[in-house]
């Protein structure tokens, strides 16, 4: 075969957590085409613009191919991974030697996608060098989802796989565009789930490209998801849809659930969160009339405050109707690459949700079940006394992800050693001492593992509902004369400097006996796979095997039957939880919103298909280089905007300069933005290449939650008026 001659690989994409199979094209040593694999299973040849685009973005002129030193006159110069994680290990040994193993904490976040071995690793370093700070997006993301379940408890038969629901509530995220939730070819699940009859119920503010497919959209005013959650339990109740016998058997607090709903009448909360009531009972009733359903929270309701509550209320409303797998099921989410798990038709009790695990230096926020609060860190880093934060490893582009950016800059410029893993000199790169120039996925074996993780660990948003698994190779060098790390090696590397040992800990995993990485010859990625899937249902050389990735018949499980010493339960009376709905129902909505004369509207998060977080914006598939600020077309008459024209966009905490968009699927008075936008403040920042970071508008210590920290990041006031002409 001549070197110049195409061939056709398969892999999977990492480019987003759907993890779609592709077919790869490689001319000469270079990806050239990606497309889905019409082959593979489930997903039916789905891919995006974002997964065939990744030739592209592995050649870009802007990827770094060696990693970079900050100089002290503020530039960056090539280093070698040698140099750089020799230079890396000194710093971190002495900074250990001098404030101690607190010193130092991690970010973990969309960066090790493509990386499962980055976590892995940084998991297992901190333990092994004693410091509990690790850090990840999830508390700024949806900690309630790992509260909730922790003040809920958890069904051990697992969710129902979407293929039998019978209605599937969607509150506040956009599965066709974000692949959270249904994330094997979301349109294809959702056009299937409404074939059998099923029906969809979508509440959002925003006419959603999820939303467009519904049977009902709730196109409520944000913010408002406790009143309209304890508003649908309020109408399951009344109109006799407790599963009697379910919630009997199996939880406590039955009562004080229904007391605390009684004020969410179906007049108050049509009233409070702009429905119709019509709509609002029609919701209802479709749960009363289903056997089988599922309620799905995204992102939306996390960020307008509450999240916890919001979350709590779904898992509660699931219970009250008994929407969980029951016994001889087929259950969702089994194993493949990890060890085998049993389903059971029983719960398992809360557990602790706070109170238990490493506490804060600052505002009394403490680890729960979502991890280390990231509210804490930039004052960890910025209050000296013992354990203050001196060093930082990010797989995050925070810069634009963290609440309130000037408290982010000030945080990081504090710091005696920043160092981010990156394939472009970010923006936020452009702010650490060195940025380890990392590999692309394609240059990276994969596997499926990671979803697997996410799944098992309590997101029911990611992962497979049949078990399906990919496992193969890295398919293409990195480019000719680069030298370029991957993100665990820093780990191991440090680790050795400093004479540690490494075990191999996966996520969220309680594995008493993990295995132990030979730390006198560096592995290889592969290796290290291997390690993680130890145990695994199915082994990774056979799942290997199969090269457009399979679904596994033989880990198909049934959901058990009840253990019948079983005396757990769910809980749907939490104190804390009914006590936070009671000052909902006590409370003057105007007053809670704070909306005024001044700040009319409400800014809500709202993702773009083309776009991932601060990363992917891939030039030439996005409309517009940055996030418009999308506004219903009345409320643009009313100020005289026309599409493109430039606003000033203020909240009580800062503002921003953005261009509008007409979106005449959006509620009057809501403005809908993409986060993760907003380049590098400074000079040469352009609000028309760069767009504008909604992190300028956002505060931490706005309405923030008591126990993750996390602060009002979605239903946050702002005024919009023309921009002056420059
Ligand atoms: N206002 C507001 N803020 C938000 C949100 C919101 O809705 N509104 N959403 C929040 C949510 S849910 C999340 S998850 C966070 C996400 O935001 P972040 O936590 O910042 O995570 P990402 O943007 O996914 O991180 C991408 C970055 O990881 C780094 N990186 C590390 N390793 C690699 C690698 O191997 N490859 C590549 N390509 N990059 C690597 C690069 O710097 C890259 O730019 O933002 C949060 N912030
Ligand atoms: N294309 C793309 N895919 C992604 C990402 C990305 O950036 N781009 N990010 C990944 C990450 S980190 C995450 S966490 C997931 C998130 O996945 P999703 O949660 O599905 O994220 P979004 O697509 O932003 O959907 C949020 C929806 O909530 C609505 N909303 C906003 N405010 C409110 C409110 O107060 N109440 C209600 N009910 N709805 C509200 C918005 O209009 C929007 O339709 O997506 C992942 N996938
Ligand atoms: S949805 Fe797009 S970005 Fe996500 S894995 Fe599939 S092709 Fe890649
Ligand atoms: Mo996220």
């Amino acid at each position: 075969m001549g070197a110049d001659q195409a061939t056709v690989r398969t892999s999977i994409c990492r480019a987003c957590n759907a993890f779609c199979p592709v077919d790869v094209t490689i001319e000469a040593g270079q990806v050239t085409k990606v497309t889905g694999n019409r082959r593979a299973p489930l997903y039916r040849g789905f891919s995006c613009p974002k997964g065939r685009i990744l030739p592209k973005l592995h050649n870009m002129p802007e990827r770094l191919l060696h990693s970079l030193k900050r100089q002290p006159d503020g530039s960056f110069k090539p280093i070698s991974s040698a140099d750089l994680t020799r230079e890396i290990g000194e710093k971190i040994a002495s900074i250990i030697e001098r404030h101690g193993p607190r010193s130092v904490a991690t970010y973990l976040s969309g960066g090790v996608i493509e990386q499962p071995a980055a976590s892995t690793l940084m998991i297992s370093f901190l333990e092994a060098i004693g410091s509990p700070m690790m850090f990840s997006a999830s508390t700024i993301d949806q900690p309630g989802m790992n509260i909730g379940y922790a003040l809920h408890g958890r069904w051990l038969g697992g969710r129902i796989k979407p293929e039998e629901l019978d209605v599937y509530v969607v509150v506040g995220g956009n599965p066709i565009n974000s692949k959270q939730f249904l994330p094997q070819n979301p349109g294809m699940q959702i056009k299937a789930m409404r074939r059998r009859g099923a029906k969809l119920i979508v509440i959002d503010p925003r006419r959603s490209e999820t939303a467009r497919l519904a049977d009902i959209h709730l196109q409520a005013i944000p913010g408002e998801d406790p009143t309209i959650l304890a508003g649908l339990a309020h109408l399951v109740i009344a109109g006799g849809g407790v599963d009697e016998a379910f919630v009997a058997q199996n939880a406590h607090g039955y009562e004080a659930l229904a007391e605390a709903v009684r004020p969410f009448t179906p007049a108050y909360v049509a009233a409070r969160a702009g429905l119709d009531e019509g709509a609002l009972r029609e919701a209802a009733q479709v749960l009363i009339e289903s056997e089988k359903g599922d309620l799905a929270l995204g992102t939306g309701p996390s960020m307008a405050t509450r999240g916890v509550l919001s979350s709590y209320l779904a898992l509660a409303i699931n219970t009250l109707r008994g929407f969980w797998a029951r016994e001889g099921s087929d259950a969702m989410h089994p194993s493949v690459l990890l060890p085998p798990r049993e389903f059971r038709a029983q719960p398992a009790s809360p557990t602790p949700a706070w109170g238990y695990g490493e506490q804060t230096r600052i505002r009394g926020l403490e680890e729960t079940p979502a991890g280390m609060p990231v509210a804490a860190l930039p004052d960890e880093i910025l209050t000296p006394g013992e354990g203050q934060v001196k060093a930082l490893f990010l797989h995050g582009g925070v810069l634009n992800s963290w609440p309130q950016q000037d408290k982010t800059i000030e945080a990081l410029r504090a710091l005696d050693l920043l160092v981010i893993h990156d394939t472009v000199l970010s923006p936020t790169a452009k702010m650490a001492d060195y940025v380890i120039a990392t590999r692309m996925q394609l240059e990276i074996p994969a596997m499926t593992l990671l979803n697997e993780m996410i799944s098992a660990g309590g997101h029911s948003g990611y992962g497979w509902s049949e078990p399906f698994a990919y496992y193969g190779p890295a398919l293409v060098d990195p480019p000719a004369g680069s030298d370029l790390l991957e993100s665990w090696q820093i780990y191991y590397r440090m680790a050795q400097r400093l004479g540690v040992d490494l075990k191999v800990v996966n996520w969220k995993s309680n594995a008493t006996n993990p295995p132990r990485i030979d730390m006198t010859r560096e592995p290889k990625t592969e290796d290290l796979y291997q390690l993680m899937c130890a145990g695994s249902a199915v082994a990774p050389g056979e799942v290997a095997r199969h090269r457009d990735g399979k679904v596994f018949e033989s880990c198909r499980r049934r959901v058990r039957a009840r253990d019948p010493g079983c005396t757990d339960f769910l809980e749907l009376g939490n104190e804390e939880m009914l006590a936070e709905l009671h000052a909902v129902a006590g409370e003057p909505p105007e007053r809670r919103r704070r909306t005024d004369s001044k700040y009319r509207f409400l800014l809500i998060p709202s993702r773009l298909q083309n776009s991932t977080n601060t990363f992917y914006k891939p030039g030439g598939l996005l409309k517009w280089s940055y996030n418009p600020a999308f506004m219903n077309p009345d409320d643009m008459r009313s100020l005289q905007l026309q599409a493109g024209d430039s606003v000033r966009i203020r909240s009580r905490h800062g503002e921003v300069t953005a261009f509008v968009e007409e979106d005449d699927g959006l509620r009057p008075g809501v403005v809908a933005m993409m986060h993760g936008f907003g380049g590098s403040p400074g000079p040469g920042y352009d609000p028309r290449r760069d767009g504008a970071n909604v992190n300028q508008l956002t505060a931490w210590e706005d309405d923030n939650d008591p126990h993750t920290g996390m602060p009002r990041m979605g239903a946050l006031p702002v005024s919009v008026e023309a921009a002056q002409a420059p």
